[in-house]
């Protein structure tokens, strides 16, 4: 496959449009033209490219909807998803990832796989991430601040890439990293976390079909200040759990630091698990605002997802295990 995905792909002007409406023949022709795949006479002349060709051209668009594993609530406009945004790298204000986060430079990428693990090494995002693979997912997403949105995901199941890279019987855990690039990420000169920020799972957390390594939002590939290339997303967990441009992956026997749990024990658990029943010390967690509403609404344990996931948890107290 010769088409470069990541480069052909520009991020979408609204967020909001449906897949059909979006794709509008003048931006097929703009992004093929684009990638190289019809000429730029061929795009001037207005002639429409054959199905199969947009087909080739954009995994992304053409990512297959998981239903099942998807809520059909409204989904949060794309302007609002990338502007609107954690990511401590860049800067702690909600403005500050869309502002600097184009520093980052995301080509090439590559990911450290580590550990407790058959295939180590230093993996290509094209490695790791086959784009016949990529499916759509629409997942709530909850912050550990008290407000929610609705993200349709493109990414590929974690567990299709831990099951490659065959972790050893001692692998109990897994630890991520992103990037930590003083030249690129204005934030790390403010020593807010101990960077680079970490998180990790549970093998079996890890392993469960809703966790995601997501590469896109809305039929594109990620944009930076949503954590591109790859980024972890685990619905029914606080997002902070959702790690960013991600460079390492780390197979451990002990439990691994993860930088909020580090940074305030007390305050951020390990597991992290939405729950409208335990109270961050400073704040309740009973109900949360879904951004572009205006009442609040009642928040839902795991993030409404406790009929997957539940069964995780049996026996733990999750008072204990917060
Ligand atoms: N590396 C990194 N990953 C991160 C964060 C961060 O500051 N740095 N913030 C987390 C938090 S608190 C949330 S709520 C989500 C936000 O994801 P979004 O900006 O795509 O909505 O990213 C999480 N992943
Ligand atoms: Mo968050």
């Amino acid at each position: 496959m010769l088409i470069n995905i990541r480069k052909s792909w520009q991020i979408p002007e609204s967020g909001v449009t449906p897949k059909a409406l979006y794709y509008s023949r003048r931006h097929i022709m703009k992004t093929m033209a684009a990638a190289g795949i019809v000429g730029i006479g061929a795009a001037r002349s207005g002639m429409p490219p054959a199905k199969a060709q947009i087909a080739a051209a954009s995994p992304y668009a053409q990512a297959p909807l998981n239903k099942a594993l998807s809520t059909e609530e409204p989904q949060t406009d794309y302007k609002a998803l990338t502007s609107y945004n954690n990511f401590y790298e860049f800067g702690t204000d909600k403005s500050d990832p869309k502002r600097y986060a184009s520093a980052m430079e995301t080509e090439p990428w590559s990911v450290k796989v580590s550990g407790a693990v058959e295939k180590a090494g230093t993996y290509s995002f094209d490695d790791l991430i086959t784009p016949s693979d990529l499916e759509s997912r629409i997942y709530r997403l909850r912050c550990v601040e008290g407000w929610s949105m609705v993200v349709p995901w493109i990414g590929i199941p974690l567990h299709k890439i831990i099951r490659r890279l065959q972790p050893t019987s001692k692998a109990r855990y897994v630890q991520f990293e992103t990037l930590a690039n003083r030249k690129m990420m204005r934030g790390l000169r403010f020593p807010v976390l101990d960077w680079p920020y970490k998180e990790g799972l549970r093998m079996d957390e890890a392993l469960h079909p809703l966790t995601l390594l997501a590469t896109g939002l809305y039929d594109a590939p990620l944009p930076n200040q949503n954590g591109a290339p790859l980024r972890l997303v685990i619905p029914w967990k606080y997002g902070f759990k959702s790690i960013k441009s991600i460079v390492a992956i780390r197979f451990t026997e002990k439990q691994p630091v993860t930088s909020w749990n580090q940074f305030a024990p007390s305050e951020y658990g390990f597991y992290a698990n939405v729950n409208p029943e335990v109270r961050h010390p400073r704040w309740s967690q009973a109900t949360e605002r879904r951004i572009g509403d205006f009442r609040r609404r009642d928040s839902l344990m795991f993030n409404g997802y406790a009929e997957e996931v539940a069964g995780l948890y049996s026996g733990m107290d999750l008072r204990t295990y917060f």
